[in-house]
């Protein structure tokens, strides 16, 4: 039996997880703010409980003055995300991060464990100011996409229950469960890019839209009042029918080169 005062051992973790916690969700509301989107969708954290520690360190053959440097996980983060590319993205953005050093990665989403299980996992080791000093902790990362996260978390209170010997058929079908989690995932990274796409293509039409009617308004300006109406005319024409970039784009060069034009006249 371990004499250790658990309580006192663990309170550098605890502060570690309330720190990252704090830090990572403060991490999502300033990117919401810059940039409207955020690779984060929420963030959870735990302190390991002492019996799992003890389990963990019996199966790994830890020995108990080792716990700090031979469990990683005592300190754990988990961030989700909404998409595959949110990951990279995250995993970025830790590692350029001076408050943590990146120790190693585990790449469980392109090598999934054989339950199924994915995940992308960064140790990093964490500076936590204690009453007595500084304290370097190891705490580990995980980033997930919801769909990982959601099959995680099923899988994990199903292996709970069963004490790890999950019966044939529930580990087949939570295999299958995790094959269409994959697809979930790749699914909506398609979407994602067709929506962004959609997106710029929306923004360049509209800022095509602002020159055109624009560059008419100076047409006016420089009494070329029946070109640009006739412009006016091709416009709502265009406007009218189809949506089609190449002729809006098309009608936009027609209508600079009359405005080049109506600008030499003018300084001449
Ligand atoms: P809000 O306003 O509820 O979003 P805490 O100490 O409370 O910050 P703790 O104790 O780790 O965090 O709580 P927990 O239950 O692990 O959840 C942490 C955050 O994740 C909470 O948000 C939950 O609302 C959020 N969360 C948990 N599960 C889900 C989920 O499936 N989907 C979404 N979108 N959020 C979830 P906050 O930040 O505490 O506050
Ligand atoms: P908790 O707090 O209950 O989640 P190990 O894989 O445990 O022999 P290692 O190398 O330390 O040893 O860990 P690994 O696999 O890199 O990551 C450990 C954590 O990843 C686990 O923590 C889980 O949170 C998660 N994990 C790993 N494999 C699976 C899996 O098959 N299913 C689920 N649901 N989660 C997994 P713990 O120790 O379980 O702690």
């Amino acid at each position: 039996m371990d004499g250790r005062d658990w309580g006192k051992f663990l309170v550098p973790y605890e502060q570690a997880v309330e720190e990252l916690k704090v830090k990572l969700k403060s991490m999502r509301v300033e990117m919401k703010k810059r940039e409207e989107y955020s690779p984060i969708e929420f963030v959870t954290g735990r302190v390991k409980r002492v019996s799992s520690i003890l389990e963990k360190a019996k199966r790994l053959n830890v020995p108990m003055e080792k716990l700090e440097e031979g469990i990683e996980d005592i300190a754990g983060i988990r961030i989700m995300c909404q998409f595959v590319a949110d990951i990279e993205q995250m995993a970025d953005l830790i590692r350029a991060r001076k408050d943590m050093k990146v120790l190693y990665e585990k790449d469980y989403i392109r090598n999934n464990k054989p339950s199924g299980y994915r995940s992308y996992h960064i140790i990093v080791e964490y500076p936590v100011q204690t009453a007595l000093g500084m304290k370097v902790i190891l705490a580990e990362i995980q980033l997930r996409t919801l769909a990982m996260n959601f099959w995680a978390t099923i899988e994990h209170s199903l292996s709970y229950k069963f004490q790890g010997n999950l019966p044939e058929h529930i580990r087949d079908r939570l295999s299958k469960a995790a094959e269409a989690a994959f697809r979930l995932d790749e699914e909506m990274s398609q979407i994602r890019s067709e929506i962004v796409e959609a997106q710029k293509l929306f923004e360049n039409q509209s800022a095509l839209i602002s020159q055109v009617l624009n560059d008419i308004q100076q047409l006016y300006f420089y009494n070329r009042a029946k070109e640009a109406q006739q412009f006016q005319n091709r416009f709502s024409e265009l406007w009218g029918g189809k949506d089609d970039p190449w002729s809006l784009r098309e009608l936009s060069e027609q209508i600079q080169a009359a405005l080049l034009l109506a600008r030499k006249e003018h300084m001449s």
